[in-house]
């Protein structure tokens, strides 16, 4: 088999000189080499050399040092892969020859911040029984590298890429960790700060010195006429705390200089014109790869790539980084995936999965931004029809990907509903979104909800919103008064969301706290390195006198536990749920109630429908039959799988109430 025989000529010929250089490189340490990683090694690189190269040479071509800087690549991942400790190589091989190991119905994510879930790397292992009673075996720890002094944006403010912030541990502790987990059957996903690094970093201070090499690590600008004429068209991601993307700071470089600062001041965006910054990068995965984490989550991937006269995202150029790297990984490090924090409109999110060209070759993984936000707008109006068309018009994940699903994650939530959407069902776009700020801000009458906006903009109506999902959802405001069927609607709201995510398609992400329905948390009021972001004000400490309360079914705390463990459980046994099974949401004839099928070549179809209104309704049963279920029909979120009862062709569900049904004779084949 000849990989290469594949290659474009001039692709070939780049990896002809690419290999005898490397072959003379490994000469040398050819004794330390054990012959059976040589042949991975040698194999893995003929199979990517392309998806690597193209890309880099299509970005760097044109710079003068691009040969030698590319030829540098071969050292880097000689480097990386001879560091790679041996039971990692056996996991790569694992994940080579099961390649769907991250879209299994097994898969179930948690989403934790160190420090507040368990203090220390070390508490989140004396955690794990916790952890594993869930049921989640995909951890997702929020920034854990060692963050900048002072405000830091949760940590997405890197200070040194191969530390562990030292509040938390060092780097024996986080691959102890791994380590742990693996044996356990679980994985490991951290983040990582593609985009740009704390004004504290090495090459920021460098470049703050006026070392030219670091000036070129980042955007810099003597003058302002490039700033301002970028700003025409740049949106502000914190327009309340962080206005403006640029930042001038007078003793730069002895002169004063503007610096790229799309996030917060101190959050410096990295220069990927320069091929030298994609290979630190890279030198950083492998490194934290090396260590036993498994996913890597890109933060702010879409704002990678800068171009004039745009919005300055989602650029082409950022779909080439990610095929380099990615390949790259798949040298020396194959079990490791990416998954990418992309938090924009569907026809621009879909890319980050590999489309086109790229297929295959870019992310693994990906944000539902748009399942999230629609779950939120659908609970609010009791009208499903903007998610339906919405879902209807997504495209699918392409092969080898799948979603990551979530109901709330340590952001705001940003109301990614477009004009055309909303109009094709009916709606007007600017007023459903106003209404969903005043509907989870509580101001809307009739509102359970008890957000806070994040970010608003009086002059145009823009606004996010923060809070916890109990609190989003009715559970706060109904404990206060008191009221038992306020509470168990708020549980039901909270249960149906959910049920969506762990079935509609992805690794269904559990968000701290959220398995016990804890609310709002205003202590970051008392912290003046918080005080301003109200997103704090859903990353609430872990209570473990709470906690302790899950077995309880007495409890708000342990009827929520229960419920969760118990869709949990489910989901992990019941194969429709596979990532590769398709998804897509049907309409009904009762615009409260939203459905999907999960369609299975091998395993027939599930069909979910959800009621997502506070009343019993009905639906035409039809649809079942159009999904081709066949009778007798089980309701498998029920403990019992209870057959389904039809009258008058119509099913009925209870307020908020799911049903997950599939075909006994499926049920039987186990
Ligand atoms: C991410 O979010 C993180 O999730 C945030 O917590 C950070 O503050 C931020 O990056 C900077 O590191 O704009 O409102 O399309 O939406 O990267 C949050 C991606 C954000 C962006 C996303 C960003």
């Amino acid at each position: 088999m000849s990989n290469a025989a594949y290659m474009r000529p001039n692709t070939r010929k780049a990896y002809t000189s690419f290999v005898d250089k490397l072959n003379k490189k490994l000469q040398k340490i050819a004794q330390a080499w054990n012959p059976r990683d040589r042949d991975l090694f040698l194999i893995r690189l003929e199979r990517y050399f392309a998806d690597f190269y193209e890309p880099l040479a299509s970005l760097y071509q044109s710079r003068p040092d691009f040969e030698e800087q590319f030829m540098a690549l071969a050292s880097l991942i000689i480097a990386a892969y001879a560091e790679r400790p041996e039971p990692l190589k056996k996991l790569d091989v694992e994940r080579e020859i099961t390649p769907d190991w991250f879209q299994r119905e097994s898969m179930v994510g948690g989403i934790y911040y160190v420090d507040l879930f368990a203090g220390t790397l070390k508490g989140v292992r004396e955690k794990m029984p916790y952890l594993q009673e869930l049921g989640a075996n995909y951890i997702h720890l929020m920034p854990l590298l060692k963050p900048r002094e002072g405000a830091n944006d949760g940590g997405y403010a890197v200070e040194d890429y191969c530390a562990v912030n030292p509040e938390l541990g060092n780097m024996d502790d986080l691959e102890n960790l791994a380590t742990e987990l693996h044996s356990n059957n679980m994985s490991l996903c951290i983040d990582l700060v593609v985009n740009h690094t704390a004004k504290e970093h090495e090459w920021a201070r460098r470049a703050m010195e006026g070392d030219p090499k670091y000036l070129d690590y980042y955007f810099t600008y003597d003058e302002s006429t490039l700033p301002d004429a970028y700003e025409k068209t740049l949106p502000e991601v914190f327009p309340d705390f962080a206005p403006g993307n640029f930042t001038w700071y007078p003793n730069m470089a002895g002169k004063g200089k503007w610096v790229w600062t799309t996030f917060n001041e101190f959050q410096w965006d990295l220069n990927y014109t320069n091929l030298a910054v994609f290979c630190e990068m890279l030198s950083y995965m492998f490194f934290l790869a090396n260590k036993g984490v498994d996913i890597l989550r890109l933060d702010a991937v879409p704002f990678m790539w800068k171009r004039m006269g745009t919005n300055c995202q989602n650029q082409p150029e950022v779909h080439e980084l990610l095929q380099a790297f990615h390949s790259l990984m798949r040298i020396v490090a194959p079990s490791v995936i990416f998954k990418a924090e992309a938090i924009v409109a569907p026809q621009d999110l879909i890319h980050y999965l590999g489309t086109g060209r790229h297929t295959g070759k870019e992310c693994e993984l990906a944000y539902n931004n748009s399942l999230m936000v629609l779950l939120w707008s659908t609970l609010a109006s009791r009208k499903v029809t903007i998610m339906t068309h919405t879902l209807l018009n997504m495209p699918a994940t392409p092969v080898g990907t799948t979603w990551v699903t979530y109901v709330r994650l340590h952001d705001d939530i940003g109301w990614a509903i477009t004009d055309e959407n909303a109009q094709a069902v009916g709606e007007n776009g600017f007023l459903h979104r106003n209404f969903l700020n005043e509907f989870y801000s509580g101001k809307f009458p009739g509102s359970f909800s008890r957000g806070e906006l994040f970010q608003y903009n009086p002059a145009n109506g823009d606004g996010r919103m923060s809070g916890m999902t109990a609190s989003l959802a009715g559970l706060e405001k109904a404990v206060e008064k008191g009221n038992p069927r306020d509470i168990d609607l708020a549980i039901r709201r909270i249960l149906l969301l959910y049920s969506i995510i762990f079935t509609y398609g992805g690794i269904p992400l559990i968000y701290m706290g959220d398995e016990l329905g804890l609310c709002n948390d205003k202590s970051y009021l008392k912290n003046p390195l918080k005080a301003n972001d109200n997103r704090w004000m859903h990353r609430p400490a872990m209570p473990w006198k709470v906690a302790a309360r899950r077995h309880d079914a007495e409890t708000v705390t342990g009827r929520i536990f229960k419920e969760m463990k118990r869709m949990i459980t489910i989901r992990q046994q019941t194969r429709q749920l596979h990532g590769a099974s398709t998804a897509y949401p049907l309409w009904t004839d009762n615009e409260h109630v939203f459905a999907y099928v999960r369609q299975h070549p091998a395993h027939g179809n599930m069909v979910a429908l959800c009621n997502f209104s506070e009343f019993p309704v009905t639906v035409g049963a039809n649809i079942l039959m159009e999904q081709k279920l066949s009778w007798p029909i089980r309701d498998i979120s029920q403990p019992d799988n209870p057959p389904l009862r039809i009258e008058w062709g119509r099913l009925a569900l209870q307020p908020y109430q799911f049903l997950w049904l599939i075909s006994e004779d499926e049920l039987n084949q186990g």
